[in-house]
């Protein structure tokens, strides 16, 4: 009856133990618990509390329950939060198929339930297993080919990770101490994981582990350089954005979605066509860029940093305060309130956002119309884009056209 994977004589590799699936273990304790809560700060550095514009989880209810003002100190918090995000969940992916490859025998044990007990622990294996694949795929997808999900990967990895983490949770609690014996061990005792009938070695399991460790190393050594600028973004090979340096010169840094892509009409942003209107408690203002360019101007270094992991070094921009703006128009009391940012887009799910009055009022957010003491080439928003310290990628939006500042 060898030949049923339902009978325990069918797994014959002498790698499978308890201390092997220990080790394992623990270390996506450890992993995973960083990727919840780095996953969970990055949802709240979108603002998603600003409805309707930013929320991609409008239905997200009390799993919203921890929704707080994202900071803008320090300004390269999101850089590192979702560089740790995207580069630790891809490290992890040989741990997590190894862990998984571990412990397929379990997958077959026969009778399927032996108790309501049994059954319910079955069933949270399920959500567990289902539920991590599901959160590793959906979040590699994302980072190498952003298209296939338009709009609706946020709320799939959001409720994912939930349910992903309640099962991930349960199932810590029963199996850490014991994976903690397992490793202090002297000598393994046998389990259910043990091969009856083991095949001879042709990996120590010291061996196997270096083997998972060395894939996962090399995934990190691919994928973090995504997070730098010169000669260590060319070692990104694994990320989409990584290696592509988009020409020289001052605005030769990352661009995400080129101006062509986003239909921006060269015609629209000419300087006799274009016009900033701002909006407010005072009524409607519209500026050209020579008025802006005679409204006080001030400098920041920050970063792009996007969701998908990769982000730039500082970079210097000029331009008008935001807050400022928002004294144009009847905010000039030192308070300013959130501002919701149109661009000159039609199409696609970036093309506004809303801010929060904390970002509004840092004197390091600015409307920037230049970059690295040039001009802001048609790819990183000219004429005039939003950023912020310490904000997502996305809430830095390109080719602004409009501003309406009030409490959203
Ligand atoms: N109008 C508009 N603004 C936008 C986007 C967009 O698609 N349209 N993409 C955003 C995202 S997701 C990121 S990461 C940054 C990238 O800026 P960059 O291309 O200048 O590096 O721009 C943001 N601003
Ligand atoms: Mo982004």
């Amino acid at each position: 009856m060898t030949r049923s994977p339902f009978s325990p004589g069918f797994w014959r590799s002498p790698l499978r133990g308890p201390r092997f699936t220990s080790v394992l273990g623990l270390v996506l304790l450890a992993g995973i618990t960083v990727l919840f809560l780095t996953g969970l700060a990055s949802y709240a550095a979108y603002n998603p509390g600003l409805s309707p514009v930013n929320d991609k989880t409008p239905e997200k209810g009390i799993l919203g329950f921890y929704l707080f003002s994202w900071p803008t100190d320090p300004h390269w918090l999101y850089r590192l939060n979702q560089g740790v995000h995207v580069t630790l969940g891809i490290t992890l992916i040989p741990v997590l198929l190894a862990k998984l490859w571990s412990v397929v025998p379990r997958l077959f044990t026969l009778p399927p339930a032996r108790s309501l007990a049994h059954a319910l622990e079955r069933i949270s294996l399920l959500l567990l297993v289902g539920g991590g694949l599901f959160e590793f795929v959906t979040g590699v997808f994302n980072v190498q080919l952003n298209y296939v999900f338009p709009g609706s990967f946020y709320p799939l990895h959001f409720y994912g990770a939930w349910v992903f983490f309640a099962a991930f949770v349960a199932h810590a609690v029963l199996k850490t101490p014991a994976a903690l014996r397992n490793i202090r061990q002297l000598r393994e005792e046998p389990s259910d994981l043990t091969s009856p009938r083991p095949d001879p070695p042709t990996v120590s399991r010291r061996g196997a582990l270096w083997f998972v460790g060395g894939g996962s190393l090399l995934l990190f050594a691919t994928t973090a350089g995504q997070s730098f600028d010169g000669p260590l973004r060319r070692t990104a090979l694994l990320a989409p954005h990584g290696w592509a340096e988009p020409g020289g010169g001052p605005n030769g840094f990352q661009i995400n979605k080129t101006a062509v892509y986003a239909g921006i009409d060269a015609a629209e942003t000419s300087a006799e066509a274009w016009r900033l209107t701002v909006v407010g408690r005072t009524g409607t203002v519209r500026l050209s860029r020579a008025d802006l360019l005679r409204l006080p101007l001030h400098s920041s270094a920050l970063p792009i940093a996007c969701v998908e992991g990769w982000s730039t070094s500082d970079q210097w921009w000029r331009g008008v305060r935001l807050r400022d703006l928002a004294a144009l128009v009847g905010y000039d009391d030192g308070d300013p309130p959130d501002v919701f940012v149109e661009s000159l887009q039609r199409h696609g799910a970036f093309r506004r956002a809303a801010l929060r009055a904390n970002q509004v009022a840092d004197p390091r957010s600015l409307l920037a119309l230049f970059v690295n003491g040039e001009e802001l080439s048609p790819d990183h928003g000219h004429p005039a884009r939003v950023i912020v310290p310490a904000a997502p990628g996305v809430l830095n939006t390109k080719w602004v056209a409009r501003m309406t500042f009030g409490d959203l």
